[in-house]
C-alpha cells in the first residue's frame, strides 16, 4: 500500500515516463509467458528447437507451424486492464519485448517492439516483408505447416520475431536506449529481466538517474535495480497505480479497445 503510493507519486511528478513490458503483461489475456513454472512456454517446448535460426533451417515446417499456432492464439484474445492502463498513460513511451499486438489493440499505437512481431513475417533469404497467410481453422500446437514462399526470390517465409543469437532491430533498440536514458521514471512490467540486450533497458534507465518501478508477482533480477517493487499482477496493479497517479484521467474512463 505504501509502495503503491510512493510509485504513484513518482509517476505523478515525472515529465518523461517509459513503460517496459514483458510476457507477464499479456498473461492475464491468456497468452502464456516463457519462463513461469508450469505455465511457461519453455516448460513444454524446447527453445533451441523452435526459437533459433538453426531450428528454422533444420525444421522449417515445425517452427512455422508452432508460430502459426501462437499467432492464432493471440488473435483470439483481448487486451486486459494492464494494457489499457498503459495506453491511458498518454505521453509514455511503450517498449515491449512481446511479439503480440495487445498494446496496439489497447491504444498504444507507437509501441516499440524489441523482439519483433508475430504479425510481420518476412523472407528468410532476401528480407522482403510477406503477407500474413490466412489461417484456415484452428492450427494445432504440434502441427507442422510448410512456410509460404517469397514472391520476390522464392525463399522460405519466416516469422518476424527475434530468435536467440539474432540481433535486435537496430531502430527499435536505439529508440529504447534513447528513451531509457532520457526518462524520469521507467515502469518495468511482467518481465523476468533475463534476456539481453533487452534486460539492459531498465538498468540503463537506473544508471541515467531514473526511478525504476517494477510490477511483478515474483522476484526478479530487476528487484535490486528498482526503487519500488510492486508485487502483484499487471491487470490488478496498473489500473490502481494509474488512477492514483492521474486521478483526473481515471475519471475520464479507460481507453476503449479500437475495433
Ligand atoms: C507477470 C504476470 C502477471 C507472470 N502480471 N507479471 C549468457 C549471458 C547473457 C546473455 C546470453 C547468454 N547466452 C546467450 C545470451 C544472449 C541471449 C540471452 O539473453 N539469453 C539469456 C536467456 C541467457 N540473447 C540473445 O540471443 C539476443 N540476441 C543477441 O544477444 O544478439 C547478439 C548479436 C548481436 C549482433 C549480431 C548478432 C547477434 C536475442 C534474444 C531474443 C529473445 N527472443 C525471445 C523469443 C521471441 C520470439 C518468440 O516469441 O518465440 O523473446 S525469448 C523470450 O524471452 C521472448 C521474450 O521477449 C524474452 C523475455 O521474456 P519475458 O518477456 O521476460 O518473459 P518471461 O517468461 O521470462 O518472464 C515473465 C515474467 O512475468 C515473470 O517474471 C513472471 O513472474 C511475470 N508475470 N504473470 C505481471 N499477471
Ligand atoms: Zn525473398
Amino acid at each position: 500500500m505504501a509502495d503503491v503510493r510512493e510509485a504513484a507519486k513518482l509517476l505523478e511528478k515525472a515529465q518523461r515516463v517509459v513503460v517496459f513490458t514483458g510476457a507477464g503483461i499479456s498473461a492475464e489475456s491468456g497468452v502464456p509467458t516463457f519462463r513461469d513454472a508450469l505455465t511457461g512456454l519453455w516448460e513444454r517446448f524446447d527453445a533451441q528447437s523452435l526459437a533459433t535460426p538453426q531450428a528454422f533451417q533444420d525444421d522449417p515446417d515445425l517452427v512455422w507451424g508452432w508460430y502459426e499456432w501462437r499467432r492464432h492464439r493471440v488473435s483470439t484474445v483481448h487486451p486486459n486492464p494492464g494494457h489499457l492502463a498503459v495506453a491511458a498513460m498518454k505521453n509514455a513511451v511503450v517498449i515491449t519485448q512481446n511479439v503480440d499486438d495487445l498494446h496496439e489493440r489497447a491504444g498504444s499505437a507507437d509501441t516499440v517492439h524489441l523482439h519483433g512481431s508475430l504479425f510481420m513475417p518476412r523472407c528468410s533469404q532476401c528480407g522482403e516483408a510477406a503477407a500474413l497467410p490466412s489461417t484456415t481453422g484452428e492450427p494445432d500446437e504440434g502441427r507442422r505447416v510448410w512456410p509460404p514462399s517469397c514472391v520476390r526470390c522464392a525463399g522460405l517465409i519466416r516469422p518476424g520475431v527475434v530468435w536467440f543469437g539474432e540481433a535486435l532491430p537496430e531502430a527499435a533498440l536505439e529508440a529504447a536506449a534513447r528513451a531509457a536514458s532520457d526518462c524520469d521514471v521507467l515502469l518495468t512490467v511482467g518481465t523476468s529481466g533475463m534476456v539481453y540486450p533487452a534486460a539492459e533497458i531498465p538498468r540503463l534507465a537506473a544508471r541515467s538517474g531514473a526511478a525504476v518501478i517494477q510490477v511483478n508477482p515474483q522476484p526478479t533480477p530487476l528487484d535490486s535495480v528498482a526503487l519500488v517493487n510492486l508485487r502483484g499482477s499487471a491487470a490488478q496493479v496498473l489500473p490502481d497505480l494509474a488512477a492514483r497517479a492521474w486521478p483526473d484521467q481515471a475519471a475520464e474512463g479507460p481507453a476503449a479497445e479500437p475495433s
